[in-house]
This record gives C-alpha cells, sequence and structure tokens, in this order.
C-alpha cells in the first residue's frame, strides 16, 4: 500500500504544476498581445508551459506506478486575466514563482525521508535538478532583462538571444 501522507504530498504537487503550466501559458499570451515583436521570449514561455505539463505527468504516472490513484484532481479553471506593467515584474513573478515550488519539493523530499520512503526519494531528486535549473534560468532573465529594460535595440537583441537559446536547449533535450 503506498504510504497516505506520501500520496497527499505528491498530488498537491502535481496540482502546483498543473498551476506552473497555466501560469506560463498566461504569461505566454500576454507576452503574445503586449509585446509581439519579443517572439523569442512568448515562444520560450509557451514551450515552457508545456514543460510544466510534462512535470505534472510524471507525477501522474509515478503514483499510479506505486499502486496509489492520481484521479482526483482537475476542477475545471478558467484562467485569469492577467497583466503585469512591465517585462520586469512578469519575470520577478516567475522566479518568486520558482522558488516556491522548489520549497515544496524540498518539503517533499524530507517527508519521503521522514516516512522512509526511498522510492519517492530517489524519484524527487530529478525535480530537484530540475529546480536548480528553473531558478538558474528564471533569475538569468531576470537580470538581463533589469540591464536591457528601457533600451529598445538592448530588449530586441535580448530577444533574439533567448530565442537561439530555447532553440539549443530544445535541441539538446532531443539528443
Ligand atoms: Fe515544474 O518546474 Fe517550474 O514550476
Amino acid at each position: 500500500m503506498f504510504n497516505e501522507k506520501i500520496q497527499i504530498g505528491l498530488k498537491k504537487q502535481l496540482n502546483r504544476e498543473l498551476e506552473s503550466s497555466q501560469l506560463y501559458l498566461s504569461m505566454a499570451s500576454w507576452m503574445e498581445c503586449q509585446h509581439g515583436s519579443l517572439e523569442g521570449i512568448s515562444n520560450f514561455l509557451y514551450d515552457h508551459s508545456d514543460e510544466e505539463r510534462k512535470h505534472m505527468l510524471r507525477l501522474i504516472r509515478y503514483i499510479n506506478k506505486r499502486g496509489g490513484s492520481s484521479d482526483i484532481f482537475m476542477k475545471s479553471t478558467f484562467l485569469e486575466e492577467v497583466s503585469y506593467n512591465s517585462l520586469k515584474e512578469l519575470f520577478q513573478k516567475l522566479f518568486e514563482h520558482e522558488k516556491i515550488i522548489s520549497k515544496e519539493i524540498n518539503s517533499l523530499v524530507e517527508l519521503s525521508l521522514q516516512e522512509r520512503d526511498y522510492f519517492t526519494y530517489n524519484f524527487l531528486q530529478w525535480y530537484i535538478e530540475e529546480q536548480i535549473e528553473e531558478e538558474a534560468l528564471t533569475k538569468m532573465i531576470l537580470d538581463k532583462i533589469i540591464l536591457v529594460e528601457k533600451d529598445k535595440a538592448g530588449l530586441y537583441l535580448f530577444d533574439r538571444d533567448i530565442k537561439n537559446f530555447h532553440q539549443k536547449m530544445k535541441s539538446s533535450c532531443k539528443s
């Protein structure tokens, strides 16, 4: 029987991943509407929304494989209308969001040790690595945006950088 406390923790996390996916999606759409010329950034956000969905799926498959059930969620939610005063504000929110997710993952790791569930402990190591990358990535983007924010030419070049960086990441994931 799959440990009840662990199951509840993992189910909460899969809902957080779903929320993350929706957050990135709403940000991508806002970017596309408000800053259509900066398509490197909006494409990055759209793709990241898909990534977050994959993080959720990974949890669902794990819970089911361990004999639990993840058939408890999916209340249909409508995306709230979002708006940001600036690109900087958007990425600040994203960075804060990723830090919260990291904290939640850390608590789950702690719980898995308390409950002596070493399978789950091992499973969660992938999420730990992922959060290290995601915090670093959102912080790097935020820092760059702060540097070029008021400079239109700088923003254009930055968007091109994100596009190239993003392409490289996508092809390294495929190989
Ligand atoms: Fe799922 O990593 Fe971001 O939130």
